[in-house]
């Protein structure tokens, strides 16, 4: 398993672009809307890793609501595995809450899940397959 990008929640990608690309100088990659998640996302480089800015486009996105209640910052951590299915039954059988039982489609047409943050110390996690 290895970290394929860190969610941070904005309320403008343009504004928020000067603090990774301007002040920490990192590579914006791309910035592309992602309609199943209700997000447009902008993707920065940090070594193979990325930093990942999210913009609700919709009152019903998970990040708008995020940004409502606990304002902008850390939404999520992402971690890359082989096997989506087998990761996700693992993660079960310790008793962790699945927001997502069965894979989704994210971005690039990888398989993606959620776990539940409740459930994992108040951090909410990605799983996306390779
Ligand atoms: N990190 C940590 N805690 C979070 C959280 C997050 N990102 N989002 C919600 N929570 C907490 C809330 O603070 C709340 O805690 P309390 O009960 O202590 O107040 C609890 O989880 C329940 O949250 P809620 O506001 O009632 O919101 P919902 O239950 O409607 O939804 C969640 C929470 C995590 C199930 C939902 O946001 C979700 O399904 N997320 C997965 C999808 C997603 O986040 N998509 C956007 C990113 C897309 C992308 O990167 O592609």
């Amino acid at each position: 398993m290895k970290l394929d990008h860190i969610g941070i929640a904005v309320k403008s990608i343009e504004d928020r672009l000067h603090i990774w690309k301007d002040v920490l100088g990192l590579d914006l990659v791309s910035i592309e809307e992602i309609k199943d998640q209700k997000v447009k996302v902008a993707k920065l480089d940090i070594c193979g890793t990325h930093i990942e800015l999210l913009k609700s486009t919709s009152e019903e996105s998970a990040v708008f609501k995020f940004i409502e209640k606990k304002g902008e910052g850390l939404h999520h951590l992402c971690f890359l595995v082989v096997d989506i299915e087998k990761a996700l039954a693992g993660m079960k059988s310790h008793n962790v809450r699945l927001i997502d039982e069965v894979p989704k489609i994210g971005a690039g047409g990888k398989k993606i899940a959620f776990i539940h943050p409740k459930d994992m110390g108040g951090v909410l996690i990605e799983l996306r397959q390779e």
